[in-house]
C-alpha cells in the first residue's frame, strides 16, 4: 500500500496547440484516484498548481521562434519548488500534465530532493521524442521539446529558464519508444551517455530487457526513480488525444508490459504524465487507457498471483 499525491500541472504554453491544460481533469474524470483507492493505496489529490508570477522584466532570446518563454520559466519555477516540497519518503507523487515543458520542472524538483537525501536520481523517459532540445537547437520554438536538455544541465538556459535545483546525470537516464528525433537533438543527445533505445531496437529486442537492465542499475546504486510518461510513447492507434502523433509506438501490452515490471520493481519514487489533450481524445478512450496503466503501475494485474520473473 502507498500514499499517492495527485498534482495537477496544467502546463499549456510549451507548444502551440492548447488542449494539455485540460489533461489533469481528463485524469480525474476518467477516475484515476478512484482506481488507485480500489488497489488499497491512500491517494491525495493536491487539486491543479499556477505557474509562479509574472516578473517585470524577462530577457529576450536571440531565438525568435521561442514560443510562450516567459510562461513556460514560470511554470518551471513554480513546478521545481512544487515537486521538492510535495516530496516526501512516504508518499509517491503523480504530476498530472500538463505539456512535457513540466518535466523541466517536475524532474529537477525531485532530483533536489534526492540530493537532499544523497541519493541518485534516475529518470525513464517513455516517449517518441528525446526532448533534448536547448533554446537555441529548437526550430520549432515548441519548448515542450526541451525539459531533458534542461534537467541534465546542458548549457544556454541560464538567463531565460530558473537555475535548476538539481540535475540528472545522462547516464541515470534511459529512454524507451524513440521514434522521432531532429537532426541538431540528434548530435547533441549521441554526445551523452543517455541510453537511447528507439522502436527499432524495441522492435529486434523487445521492450523487456532495457527495463530490466535499467531498473537493475537504478537498484544497485539504491537511487530514486522518477518516470517521465509521454502520451506519444504509445501508438497513436491507441491514443490518439496527443498533439505530436508518432506511428510506430508502443502497443497496448508493450506499454502495460513496463508498467507491470516498473511495479514489480518497487522502485518508482515520482512521475508524470504528459501531453494528454483531452480536445484531440475520442470518448474519453486516451485517458481510461493511461488511468488503467497507472493502475498496473500501482499493483493492478490479471491473476492475483505473483507473475514469475525471467
Ligand atoms: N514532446 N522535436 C520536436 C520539436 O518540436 O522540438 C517535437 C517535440 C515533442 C515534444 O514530445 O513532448
Ligand atoms: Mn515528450
Ligand atoms: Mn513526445
Ligand atoms: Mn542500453
Amino acid at each position: 500500500m502507498r500514499s499517492i499525491t495527485l498534482l495537477g500541472a496544467p502546463v499549456d504554453s510549451g507548444k502551440a496547440r492548447q488542449g494539455c491544460l485540460m489533461g489533469p481533469d481528463a485524469l480525474r474524470v476518467a477516475g484515476l484516484e478512484r482506481a488507485l483507492r480500489d488497489l488499497g493505496h491512500k491517494v491525495h489529490d493536491h487539486g491543479n498548481l499556477a505557474p509562479s508570477p509574472k516578473t517585470s522584466e524577462h530577457a529576450i532570446h536571440p531565438n525568435s521562434l521561442l514560443k510562450n518563454l516567459e510562461d513556460c520559466a514560470n511554470w518551471v519555477a513554480a513546478l521545481q519548488d512544487a515537486a521538492f516540497e510535495i516530496c516526501d519518503d512516504t508518499r509517491t507523487p503523480i504530476f498530472m500534465g500538463g505539456d512535457h515543458l513540466m518535466s523541466a520542472g517536475t524532474v529537477s524538483g525531485v532530483a533536489n530532493y534526492a540530493q537532499a537525501l544523497g541519493q541518485e536520481q534516475f529518470v525513464l523517459w517513455l516517449d517518441a521524442h528525446t526532448d533534448f532540445h536547448t533554446l537555441s537547437s529548437t526550430d520549432s520554438g515548441n519548448l515542450h521539446g526541451t525539459p531533458v536538455a534542461f534537467f541534465t544541465g546542458q548549457d544556454g538556459f541560464k538567463g531565460y529558464f530558473p537555475t535548476p535545483k538539481g540535475l540528472v546525470k545522462p547516464e541515470n537516464i534511459c529512454m524507451l519508444g524513440i521514434r522521432s528525433v531532429d537532426a541538431s537533438e540528434n548530435a547533441n543527445i549521441t554526445e551523452t551517455a543517455i541510453d537511447v533505445h528507439d522502436m527499432r531496437a524495441i522492435d529486434e529486442g523487445g521492450i523487456a530487457t532495457p527495463l530490466r537492465n535499467f531498473l537493475s542499475r537504478v537498484r544497485a546504486a539504491n537511487g530514486r526513480l522518477h518516470l517521465s510518461f509521454d502520451v506519444d510513447f504509445l501508438d497513436p492507434s491507441i491514443a490518439p488525444a496527443v498533439g505530436t502523433t508518432v506511428p510506430g509506438g508502443a502497443t497496448f501490452r508493450e506499454a502495460h508490459l513496463v508498467m507491470e515490471i516498473l511495479h514489480d520493481s518497487d522502485l518508482v519514487t515520482s512521475m508524470d504524465i504528459a501531453e494528454l489533450n483531452p480536445f484531440l481524445d475520442e470518448r474519453g478512450r486516451t485517458a481510461k487507457l493511461i488511468v488503467d496503466l497507472i493502475a498496473s503501475l500501482f499493483g493492478k494485474r490479471v491473476m492475483d498471483r505473483p507473475t514469475r520473473s525471467f
